[in-house]
């Protein structure tokens, strides 16, 4: 049959499902770049680049497989500014008798593809997503009788399901998780890996030059752009990976340090995310590594655990959740989104170095997102969704349904702990720990009052104050609200004065 087969900017996988048992003789593939997904969050400018030119370069190898690829570019006269309406006219254009797509990444896409049947008078099929180990009906029955849902026993049926690092029913090295042996800081290496750097080719250089001509006031920079655009390059990238920063990767999971974005992360998830990537492929060449010899089991369990754990997860509860899910606001934070975030001047050196290099790289590694910006929000008591809407925008990996569960759920509590069994609320002494951020502050990370005093602790007790009622029951929260208890009452009217102090301040 003659489908039409639209393909999204998240879906530039050669084995996506829309595309299988199709005649490439005369099916019409059908990419459009349009207003609707490049402005619904005020996008950096390297993710926008990096997907634009992804699929301009994911087009070209449809075509050389044989497939008829019709490509509108966000700047032909014609394009209606809407993936229904470019639909609609290239029914139009090629006399298709149906409608053949992938299932939509999010929410807001879904909507759209669930208007089809009654927008277009052709038949409309809409195949699963199964670029992923958990479909949405495991993940519902998944959840069925259980009080909690907790990260760690869906984790391990993933294991189970996949067979990765396991032999026969029990876990590879006897347990399933190797969480502990992650924490280590980390020191300055010279033999630091740094990831590669693809120099731009004239089709990503055409779309630099769009982008920065129509996203001029986006944040970001893109005279440094480096991502790979294409799968060989991903690929690239994965096995650059592999040979050099996995095998540190278990032990320098969660540290930070100044002027050294990447350290052992693998900065594989933009392509993961759009597809240019096979997460499971990926997890079995990790497990490859690991039964060679050349990896310890904490790296090579840490990295499967991150992408078969917590990136299924996140998508199980993210669909789980509904639409409503954004509206989630448990701990009714309102304060709005400081300027800081947009432009990185802030004399507290942790958030400084963390918003700087997502300015500069629209990247920053998870205990980044989490313990330094996501953090401080969420002690400030920040909207959630001007949180969540900022990091929607602001990293190439991000898509509503890997970045809200993390966001709102994971870092600002707003869920009220669907997702995390507590908040992850820290002070200054947990960021002294795992980076060396605090040597090159103004503040002084020992201090809890006074002008010197680093801000991340007082507003750590005002959080603990602040949300008494909401959290004081929590089991996991049981130690810091023992400890506020102890702590003499002037001490504590010391503590919130100077938080709310510092709070005026930010607006
Ligand atoms: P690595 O540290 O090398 O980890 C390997 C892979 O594991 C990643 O590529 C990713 O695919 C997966 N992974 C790790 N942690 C998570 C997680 N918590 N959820 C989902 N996948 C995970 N990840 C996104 O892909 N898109 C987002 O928009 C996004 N937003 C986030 C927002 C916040 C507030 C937080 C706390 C985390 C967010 N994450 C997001 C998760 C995580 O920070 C990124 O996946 C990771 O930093 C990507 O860098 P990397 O590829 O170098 O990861
Ligand atoms: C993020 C993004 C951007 C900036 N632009 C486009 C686009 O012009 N065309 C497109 O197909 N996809 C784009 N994307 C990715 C989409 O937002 C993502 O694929 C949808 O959310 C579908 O889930
Ligand atoms: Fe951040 Fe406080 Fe350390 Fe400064 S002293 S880097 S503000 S944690």
């Amino acid at each position: 049959m003659a489908s039409l087969i639209p393909i999204f900017g998240d879906q530039l996988s050669h084995g996506l499902s829309s595309l299988a048992g199709q005649d490439k003789k005369v099916c019409v593939i059908l990419m459009a770049e349009v207003d609707e997904e490049t402005e619904y969050v005020p996008h950096h400018k390297s993710k926008m680049v990096y997907i634009l030119s992804a699929m301009r370069h994911h087009a070209e190898d449809l075509r050389s497989a044989g497939w008829t690829v019709d490509y509108v570019k966000l700047t032909d006269a014609e394009n209606s500014g809407s993936f229904t309406g470019e639909i609609a006219r290239a029914i139009e254009r090629h006399k298709v008798s149906a409608l053949c797509v992938t299932e939509a990444g999010e929410w807001r896409v879904k909507a759209m593809l669930d208007s089809w049947p009654d927008r277009f008078d052709i038949p409309v099929e809409i195949r699963p997503d199964d670029r992923f180990l958990c479909t949405h009906a495991e993940f519902e029955s998944w959840t069925k009788d259980r009080k909690q849902l907790r990260m760690e026993f869906f984790y391990r049926d993933m294991r189970r399901k996949s067979g990765l690092m396991m032999n026969g029913d029990t876990p590879e090295g006897g347990q399933w998780n190797f969480d502990a042996e992650n924490r280590k800081p980390a020191k300055r290496d010279l033999a630091m890996p740094k990831p590669l750097h693809f120099a731009p080719n004239a089709v990503t250089q055409d779309v630099i030059r769009m982008v920065e001509s129509r996203f001029a006031g986006n944040m970001g920079e893109t005279a440094k752009f480096g991502f790979a655009v294409t799968h060989e390059d991903a690929l690239r990238q994965q096995k650059h990976f592999l040979d050099h920063a996995l095998p540190s990767f278990g032990d320098y999971q969660d540290a930070m340090l100044t002027g050294e974005p990447f350290l052992w992360h693998s900065i594989l998830s933009p392509y993961i995310n759009s597809g240019l990537l096979d997460p499971l492929e990926l997890c079995r060449a990790v497990e490859v590594q690991y039964h060679a010899g050349k990896v310890p089991i904490n790296a090579a369990e840490g990295f499967i655990r991150q992408v078969i754990g917590w990136r299924e997860y996140v998508r199980g509860i993210y669909w789980h959740a509904g639409p409503e899910y954004l509206e989630s606001n448990a701990l009714a934070a309102m304060r709005p989104l400081p300027e800081f975030y947009w432009t990185g001047k802030t004399d507290m050196h942790c958030l400084s170095q963390a918003i700087g290099q997502t300015i500069e790289h629209s990247y920053a590694h998870h205990i980044q997102r989490l313990m330094i910006t996501g953090n401080f929000a969420l002690l400030a008591g920040l909207n959630p969704k001007e949180v969540h809407k900022w990091y929607l925008a602001v990293y190439a990996d991000a898509y509503e349904w890997v970045e809200l569960p993390n966001s709102l759920g994971m870092s600002q509590f707003a869920d009220g702990g669907m997702l995390a069994s507590k908040p992850y609320a820290a002070s200054g002494a947990y960021i002294n720990r795992m980076s060396d951020y605090c040597t090159h502050c103004s503040y002084d990370v020992k201090q809890r009052t006074g002008p010197e005093a680093c801000p991340f602790n007082s507003l750590y007790w005002e959080f603990i104050a602040r949300n008494e009622g909401k959290l004081c029951k929590n089991p996991r929260m049981a130690m810091p609200y023992k400890n506020w208890e102890r702590m003499a009452d002037a001490d504590k009217v010391a503590l919130r004065a100077h938080a709310q102090q510092f709070l005026e301040k930010l607006g």
